[in-house]
């Protein structure tokens, strides 16, 4: 076992890759969505990754928290977080956690490696040596939109109705062997998301089903859509606003609920659970503050009656080989975990490789660390494009506006 352990340098690299047309409550993804990648280096030169979300904000406060990481410990991550805090000091919980996770995961890492363990063993063991995955459906457009009213198609085609949804979710459940799917719903009007929710049940009737209209329904829309859901889900992520609505919703239904949206820190535990409105949380340790926080939480979820699953922005491998390890973790990871991945494996800046998603799982990697490499050629194409793609923040609203100026993302919607 190396005793040398302290961080040298941290390297960030913020990347763009090509998106498609997803469509959301918000409005839609840009052709481009950003990414940041952080490299740990100790004083052997050891090497851990992290991946983080993107956008300019973000990347300034992760550079702030990388700089006061330089010279801590790689095993010690008390000391990293209490570094992170004071150098963040002013901001609020939320970005302080998402700026200090991919430190942690990349320490995790190098910790793994210079123990010559896979990071699982470093959050307590694996309960599974595969984590189940949810293949995320979306209604999309038919490509990106391009000069001059033009349209840039893509590999999917337009997804806007039951038959194309369908068909791409025969597709996913093919290709990656999803026994779950979930619906990003909260775009078309809720009579016609229940139609589709319909269409899949009919048409893979071993597929366990999920609907997510990101609070887009009015509490009486809610009862009444959940009224004819019940039976067909396994659970109806955030269908309503968080708080009352939510809890009133919850004391009505049979349908479990499950959240993102309503419970993303721990100051809002204690209320979701007095209010009774949550009965499953959507973990995701980008904001939750890195993986042994997040285990912590669905540690926590277990004792107060909750179900955990896992919750996923666009991302890549890093990522995900980080959602395996932390999801084998977690001794009480009730459902399957939600991933992007299957949007964005072409454009991952792996090894290609070292992580895949296969019978509807991942397999926790063997090797130490997180057991995956970064490919330094693909990360600096990755780099390249996001010089010079234009994007520097996330932006649906203002995407779909380009094609639909008066688009107004106010929920509940309907
Ligand atoms: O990428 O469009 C999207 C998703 O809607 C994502 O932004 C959400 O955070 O999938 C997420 C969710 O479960 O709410
Ligand atoms: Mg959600």
């Amino acid at each position: 076992m190396s005793t040398t352990s302290t961080i040298r340098e941290v390297r960030i690299t913020p990347v763009a890759l090509p998106d498609p047309p997803l469509l959301n409550v918000w409005g839609v993804h840009a052709p481009w969505a950003l990414r940041t990648f952080v490299e740990v280096v100790t004083d052997d030169g050891t090497v851990g990754l992290g991946e983080a979300q993107g956008g300019l904000a973000a990347l300034e406060r992760l550079e702030r928290a990388a700089r006061a990481a330089v010279g801590t410990d790689v095993r010690d991550t008390t000391a990293l977080e209490a570094r992170v805090r004071a150098a963040l000091s002013g901001t609020a919980e939320r970005p302080l956690l998402t700026a200090f996770s991919p430190l942690e995961v990349a320490c995790l890492d190098a910790h793994g490696r210079l123990d010559d363990v896979p990071c699982v063993e470093l959050l307590g063991g694996p309960h599974r040596d595969q984590v189940e995955l949810t293949g995320y459906l979306f209604f999309k457009w038919a490509g990106q939109p391009g000069p001059d009213g033009t349209t840039v198609p893509d590999a999917w085609g337009p997804i806007l109705d039951a038959d194309s949804l369908v068909t791409s979710a025969r597709a996913l459940v093919a290709k990656y062997g999803f026994r779950s799917l979930k619906l990003k719903g909260g775009v078309l009007p809720p009579e016609d998301e229940i139609a589709c929710i319909r269409a899949l049940r009919d048409a893979l009737p071993g597929v366990l089903l999920r609907l997510d209209p990101n609070n887009a329904w009015t509490l009486p829309t809610a009862r009444a859509a959940s009224a004819e859901l019940t039976g067909l889900l396994e659970y109806l992520e955030d269908p309503t606003p968080c708080g009352s609505d939510m809890a009133r919703l919850a004391a009505e239904t049979a349908l479990p609920l499950a959240t993102n949206m309503c419970v993303a820190e721990e100051a809002q535990i204690g209320p979701a659970l007095a209010d009774g409105s949550v009965d499953v949380l959507l973990a995701d340790h980008h904001y939750w503050g890195g993986l042994r926080r997040t285990v912590a939480i669905a540690r926590r979820c277990g004792e107060i009656g909750w179900g955990v699953s896992l919750h996923s922005n666009t991302h890549l491998g890093v990522s995900l080989a980080a959602m395996a390890h932390m999801g084998a973790a977690i001794g009480n990871l009730t459902h399957a975990g939600d991933t992007h991945y299957p949007w964005t494996a072409e454009h991952d800046v792996l090894v290609p490789g070292d992580i895949a998603i296969k019978d509807g799982a991942v397999a926790v990697p063997a090797g130490p660390g997180l057991g995956v490499r970064l490919d330094p050629e693909r990360l600096a194409a990755a780099h390249e494009a996001y010089l010079s793609c234009g994007f520097r923040e996330r932006g649906d609203t203002a995407w779909m506006r380009t094609v639909q100026p008066d688009f107004d993302p106010s929920v509940p919607r309907w």
